[in-house]
């Protein structure tokens, strides 16, 4: 482990430096935040605004390598990142092999997982009659439970995109204490479905809220998609599925109102990134997410990516630190 200066101050004794994450483009990213995410490296091809998210919160920055993985931490938060080549493993293994590292590093530094990004090559094609995403699926929950998780119901926030070519790269946030993983009673948790959608089911909670320091809360919100109870909605309607999509989001939103007193977050304080399956539904989608949210489609990110089920063209993940 490769330790920069200075170590930081014991994490009970400092105040929590509130966390932020920020837009820029690939060339105007800063040098040093907590992490970042550039999506265009991750695979992704932007469609439309800036395609990096630097996650920033106290400038105290330890960073260090773990294997493939790195880090950084400021006392409090964590942002790591890992990138693995295939060389021959199965999807299976090589998420298995990803998230033991997560782990191992998160017990290192004591921090619970806040919210995975997850993007892997070739997401419907099959390996040994299973279909890519599957095979990351049953590794990724494998490795939660080698990792002693016993309940999947406080898993992460997450996203899981396919990208053309290219290794699995894993981006991750683990935060200070336990976050509060919430649900979307339109949809059954994730955890949870069945077997029709693979042998073991996708590793991650509809959202989650936590402390975000500074006073403020913050608001996760995994990747959402025209999904209700367990089954894909409006096969082939990419407008009907952005409808049905934001109807999630504003479900999981009053999912947070109701947890959290004296939250008053709706659609237009949320910074949305949209995956959209095939580029040329951009306009149909941003005139209706226009219509909804005029300012956060203003803000909005558009990227290009497989959405994990074949027949859904358009997915949106979300947070707001409020
Ligand atoms: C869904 O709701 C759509 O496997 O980590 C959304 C967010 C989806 C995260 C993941 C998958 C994941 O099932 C797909």
């Amino acid at each position: 482990m490769d330790i920069r200066v200075p170590p930081p101050a014991a994490h009970s004794s400092s105040p929590l430096p509130a966390l932020r994450v920020q837009r820029f483009a690939a060339s105007a990213a800063p040098p040093a935040p907590l992490g970042q995410i550039d999506y265009a490296q991750a695979g992704l091809r932007v469609l439309a605004g800036d395609g990096v998210d630097a996650w920033c919160a106290g400038d105290s920055l330890r960073e260090g390598r773990q294997g493939l993985l790195q880090w950084r931490d400021d006392g409090h938060w964590l942002f790591g990142s890992i990138d693995l080549p295939e060389q021959g493993r199965s999807l299976a293994a090589l998420a298995e092999a990803a998230y033991a590292e997560v782990f191992s590093c998160l017990a290192a530094h004591g921090r619970p997982l806040v919210r995975t990004w997850n993007y892997l090559p070739r997401i419907h094609d099959d390996c040994a009659g299973l279909e890519r995403y599957r095979q990351f699926n049953a590794g990724r929950q494998a490795a939660f439970i080698a990792a002693g998780v016993d309940n999947l119901a406080g898993a992460p926030a997450a996203c899981c995109l396919g990208t053309a070519d290219g290794g699995l790269s894993l981006r991750f946030l683990a935060g200070h204490c336990r976050v509060q993983p919430l649900e979307n009673p339109r949809q059954v948790p994730a955890w949870r479905y069945s077997r029709r959608w693979g042998p073991k089911s996708p590793t991650f909670s509809r959202a989650v809220l936590m402390d975000a320091g500074g006073g403020r809360t913050g608001l996760l919100i995994s990747g959402t998609a025209s999904i209700v109870g367990e089954e894909s909605q409006h096969e082939g309607d990419v407008q009907a599925q952005t409808a049905e999509t934001l109807d999630n989001l504003r479900a999981v939103l009053a999912a947070a109102r109701a947890a959290k007193a004296g939250l008053a977050l709706d659609l237009d304080a949320l910074e949305l990134t949209v995956y959209l399956r095939r580029p040329a539904d951009l306009p149909q989608v941003r005139a209706l997410l226009q219509a909804a949210a005029p300012a956060a489609a203003a803000r909005a990110l558009w990227l290009q990516a497989d959405i994990c089920r074949r027949e859904l063209l358009v997915e949106i993940e979300a947070h707001a630190l409020a």
